[in-house]
């Protein structure tokens, strides 16, 4: 069972999760004020630079409920913040409107508050229980997180394989893996992430729009990673000091293979489509069997039907039968969880603790 208090952080989170597009680089944030088990106020930080959570759950209290102020308490599922910056301080506001206490789920890493917004509080004479539902509470805010204790963006990987692993082929332009419904998962990553990096040569190849046209909100700054031109530490420490606070990877094969190897990666979003033999792919399945056939350990067997259709899709096609494929990068963990759309998967791997 819940207790009250887990209950009303709960509703918390509900709210700040309004944020999701908003707010960043802001935290997202919600508060409730309740009075004798009855929710007089709530609040979320909608936009960055507009209120604060607190700030819109004062406003929303009724004249008639003003009064109550006093007995009540204020969740918030960050701490107030103690500093003037686009607004001045929340923590100032909550001790002007006389709560009784205040519950607070996570402190705020950002150097500014860092627990000064607890301090004016208790200073203030006010009831401060911190840390109720503090996991779930980081966990929403863990791009916020670990933009300010880890100095660099929180790092999402993407991409789209068939279900026996295959990314593309060689020089052979872009392979739509994605359907119309994942299209609208990955366009929501792009809307919630700063900045989308994509390796230099599928730049060149692919020549990608990177936008958000199939989900609402602002596109990503896109970023070419060139490998001759910097590390990949390198290009995260300059991202970290432009401000950029999360990164969307969807690079090819390779660039995806860097960033593991150097265990630089928050969360991967891994789209398994159909075997590709189901997929309809830009080349013929016998391509892809003769492909196939040259890469794998155990030899595929090609019947000699197989064969001549190869030759006749390939000159359809205008691709070279020599034709190489990108295997995607394989993953010695298991996903934290996975979902189902329609004949997709998307399994989903967390490194954020
Ligand atoms: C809160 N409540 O709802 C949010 C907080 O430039 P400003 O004034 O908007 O301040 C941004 C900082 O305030 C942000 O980095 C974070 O530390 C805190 N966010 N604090 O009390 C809120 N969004
Ligand atoms: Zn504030």
């Amino acid at each position: 069972m819940m207790s009250a208090d887990e209950l009303y952080m709960h509703r918390c989170l509900q709210l700040a999760l309004n944020g999701e597009i908003g707010a960043p680089p802001n935290p997202m944030v919600g508060a409730v004020i309740v009075c004798d088990d009855r929710i007089i106020g709530e609040g979320f930080h909608a936009r960055c630079g507009e209120a604060h959570a607190e700030v819109n759950a004062f406003a929303s209290v009724s004249k008639a409920d003003e009064r109550l102020l006093s007995q009540s308490t204020l969740y918030v599922s960050l701490e107030p913040c103690a500093h003037y910056g686009k607004t001045p301080p929340c923590a100032d506001l909550v001790i002007r409107k006389g709560v009784r206490r205040v519950v607070v789920g996570c402190i705020d890493p950002f150097a500014k508050v860092q627990g000064r917004g607890i301090q004016m509080l208790r200073d203030a004479g006010i009831d401060v229980t911190v840390g109720v539902l503090e996991q779930e509470c980081r966990w929403l805010n863990r791009k916020f997180f670990t933009f300010h204790t880890h100095h660099r963006p929180y790092i999402t990987l993407k991409w789209a394989q068939t279900a026996d692993g295959v990314m593309g082929e060689l020089g052979g332009g872009p392979l739509l893996i994605s359907n119309p419904a994942t299209l609208r998962h990955s366009h929501h990553l792009r809307a919630t992430n700063n900045a989308i990096l994509v390796g230099w040569r599928t730049n060149v190849n692919d020549s990608p729009s990177l936008t958000t046209r199939h989900y609402s909100g602002p596109n990503p700054r896109r970023i070419v990673y060139d490998s001759h031109a910097e590390t990949i530490p390198q290009l995260l420490s300059r991202l970290y000091s432009e401000g950029v606070q999360s990164l969307l990877v969807e690079g090819g094969a390779a660039t995806h293979s860097q960033f593991l190897d150097l265990g630089l990666w928050d969360e991967i979003h891994q789209e398994l489509g159909m075997p590709r033999h189901r997929e309809k792919l830009l080349l013929s399945n016998a391509l892809f069997e003769r492909a196939a056939h040259r890469l794998s350990a155990k030899p595929v067997p090609i019947s000699k039907s197989c064969e001549s259709e190869a030759a006749i899709k390939s000159e359809e096609l205008g691709v070279k039968p020599q034709t190489k494929i990108i295997c995607a990068p394989k993953l010695d963990l298991l996903p934290s969880w996975q979902e189902t759309i329609g004949t997709h998967r998307i399994l989903h791997y967390y490194n954020y603790k």
